[in-house]
């Protein structure tokens, strides 16, 4: 049998989230060559969306909010969309999207009858049912599970990502350019093979997303979860406050204790709830995933952006192999 406590980060995905900064960069350099061939403004982004002054001219631009006479009912009820884009501005996340159950229960059953891809790998496909088979199949320690462009088989997820609500808190938020840019259904694993390395990986630490210039994510859990099913955990008010040194690094990911020292420990929601939960954030705040400890997590995200939506990201892919 193999022995999965010996998975090494071999892979491009794992050197780019778990090397040395240096090779971190440098396992990135073909995705962002893509993403550069893709769409050129792409690289003034990259460059100066991490620092203040340039966020806030960029911010200047926004487009206004298009008048909507009537707005068409939502899943989620009366919340209003300058309610949640106000309480975003102020802290960077707003709690309280509850999926009605037939839809959350609809997403949970996609996601456990639909094979997912472990570790962003296509070549790793399972149930995730299956994952402590799957690990030992593959002999490696698999701790994500992404269905990508499958999740649009899926009715009640596409009812999610055309809500009314979404598109409207983003225009309030983003601008009236809003648009669509990621749609993504993946599972998070309780593993006990996971090295130092797995759970180096960036999206285990604080870090900012930074695919555009603004950008809003909604998060949804489509099961339970407790702190041991890998909560998802915010930093209020880093949205708009960021240290020099944070502004100028060419990294996404920092080490929790920097983070924890700039914004304090009572910036730090850490996002537990029952399925249907929902909530939306500002990703440029620091954020993670944490790691799953007993229980898997199910979740799916629906992103806003105000640039072309890079067809890779999309699903959640994030390197280019
Ligand atoms: O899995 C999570 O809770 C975090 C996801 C994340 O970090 C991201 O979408 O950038």
């Amino acid at each position: 049998m193999l022995d999965v406590h010996k998975s090494k980060p071999k892979d491009l995905e794992s050197i780019a989230r778990s090397g040395s900064p240096l090779r971190r960069i440098a396992a990135r350099i073909p995705t962002y060559l893509t993403d550069v061939r893709e769409n050129p403004a792409w690289l003034p982004m990259f460059l100066l969306a991490r620092t203040m002054p340039f966020r806030r001219a960029h911010w200047l631009m926004a487009e206004p909010v298009p008048q909507i006479s009537a707005p068409e009912p939502s899943m989620f009820g009366a919340i209003q969309a300058e309610t949640v884009s106000a309480e975003l501005k102020r802290t960077g996340i707003f709690i309280g999207l509850t999926l009605p159950p037939a839809i959350h229960e609809e997403i949970a059953r996609f996601g456990q009858e639909t094979p997912c891809f472990g570790n962003f790998e296509r070549k790793l496909e399972f149930l995730a049912k299956d994952h402590a088979e799957a690990e030992r199949r593959f002999g490696r320690t698999i701790l994500s599970g992404h269905h990508f462009e499958r999740v649009l088989q899926c009715e009640a997820a596409i009812a999610v990502q055309k809500d009314p609500l979404l598109l409207n808190v983003a225009r309030h938020y983003l601008g009236g350019e809003a648009k669509l840019i990621t749609t993504r259904l993946w599972w998070s694993f309780p593993t006990k093979s996971a090295s130092d390395a797995d759970l180096s990986r960036a999206s285990f630490k604080y870090h900012f997303d930074l695919d555009d210039w603004r950008m809003l994510k909604f998060f949804f859990y489509l099961s339970d979860v407790d702190g041991d099913a890998g909560p998802h955990v915010y930093i209020r008010g880093s949205h708009n406050r960021r240290s020099i040194k944070h502004q100028i690094t060419l990294l996404v990911g920092h080490p929790a204790e920097e983070v924890l020292k700039f914004y304090g420990e009572d910036s730090v929601l850490t996002l537990t709830g029952s399925a249907g939960t929902g909530f939306v954030e500002d990703p440029f705040g620091f954020h993670m995933g944490t790691l799953a400890k007993q229980t898997p997590r199910l979740m799916m995200e629906v992103g806003f952006g105000v640039s072309k939506p890079s067809k890779r990201r999309y699903h959640g892919e994030p390197v280019v192999r």
